[in-house]
């Protein structure tokens, strides 16, 4: 009897085989909670093995993450997850490579690597917990903070203009750039899938309650009484349609978005969202921080943009290989020596 196909044949996985038996030490109603439970929960989804996956982490609260995960990981330094997914990713490309970080993590101390990053295209997914504060040190204002924060290191209000997350990225030549929030389970799980599926770096900005330093910070892009007019679901060929009775909608007059009220005006004018148009992909991410809009429109969840590259270890395997044709294998040692090395007696 044949049986060997039986015995490889893997194990179904569920999101339990995922978690670890580590205490986990983020303060009780924290998002990264919420966060961790749909990584886990997808990740049987995707089909990979469990001795397959790499969680890498700077340092900040969310960048605990890699102990609750049953999967490989690393705790690495403040802001340069990016640079080790990358040096792991140029050597083992088979890994399913996810980057946790925080926004001071990614866009503070690891501003320069991560940017870096989006622009190589190295097939990882970078999930960017934003919880506009910094959580582990207890409360300081972070690059998203907004002007005139109120933090313990900005008691008089913040100065800074803050980052706009999705913009630097796009503005990095990033290939998905896309926006989750920790309390929208059902839609973080559709994100996440989608980041695993893209060829190339996937960005996620996930907002984050941290209930100890910033609380309610996204309140009204997560609560039931303001949630379905404060935010607007962008998905790929459908027209921008949001509120409470789905009777309001976004056109664009020239190069401005406007909303329109559609008791009033026809739905056939509508912004249709197009995941792969770069100009209107610019347009919604700065929804929010465009300081020359009139009038409030609503943030946008979802894809804004998504473009096939090539990504960074395929073209490196496939230059390895071209040396290796014309050159043949090389020699460390000599290489390493050079033509001009001489012994000192
Ligand atoms: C080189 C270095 N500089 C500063 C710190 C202090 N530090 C630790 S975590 C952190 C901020 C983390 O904030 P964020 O990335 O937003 O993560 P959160 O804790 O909010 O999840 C800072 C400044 C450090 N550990 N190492
Ligand atoms: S300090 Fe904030 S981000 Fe950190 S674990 Fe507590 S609630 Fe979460």
């Amino acid at each position: 009897m044949n049986n060997t196909s039986e015995n490889i044949k893997e194990k179904q996985l569920s999101a339990k085989d995922f978690a670890t038996d580590q205490d986990v030490r983020w303060c009780p109603g924290c998002g990264d909670y919420s966060i961790l439970k749909q990584v886990q929960s997808i990740l049987p989804e995707i089909g990979v093995k469990r001795e397959d996956v790499v969680f890498i982490s700077g340092i900040g609260c969310s960048s605990r993450f890699p102990y609750y995960m049953n999967t490989y990981g690393m705790h690495s330094i403040h802001g340069r997850a990016t640079a080790i997914a990358s040096g792991l990713k140029a050597t083992r490309p088979d890994l399913s490579v996810w980057i946790i970080t925080g926004d001071g993590d990614a866009l503070s101390i690891g501003g320069n690597h991560f940017i870096h990053l989006l622009r190589r295209n190295f097939n990882v997914n970078i999930l960017l917990f934003n919880n506009e504060i910094y959580g582990l040190t207890k409360g300081q204002y972070s690059p998203t903070s907004p002007k005139g924060q109120i933090t313990k290191s900005t008691p008089m209000g913040s100065l800074d203009h803050p980052f706009n997350p999705l913009a630097v990225s796009l503005g990095a030549e990033g290939t998905f750039i896309a926006r989750s929030m920790d309390r929208d389970p059902k839609h973080l799980r559709e994100i996440l899938l989608r980041a695993n599926n893209h060829k190339g770096t996937s960005l996620v900005e996930i907002y984050q309650n941290c209930n100890v330093f910033n609380d309610g910070a996204f309140e009204v892009f997560t609560e039931k009484g303001t949630k379905a007019d404060e935010t607007i679901f962008i998905e790929q060929a459908q027209p921008l349609i949001f509120g409470q009775n789905k009777d309001k909608g976004i056109k664009l007059d020239g190069f401005k978005p406007v909303v329109v009220n559609l008791n009033q005006e026809s739905a056939n004018d509508l912004w249709v969202h197009d995941e792969t148009d770069r100009v209107k992909a610019a347009m919604l991410v700065r929804f929010f921080s465009d300081q020359t809009q009139t009038e409030r429109l609503p943030r946008p969840f979802g894809v804004f943009y998504r473009e096939e590259r090539y990504s960074y270890e395929e073209a490196l395997a496939a230059q390895t290989m071209d040396a290796l044709n014309k050159k043949g294998k090389g020699d460390l040692d000599s290489l390493l020596a050079g033509k001009n090395t001489w012994s000192i007696r």
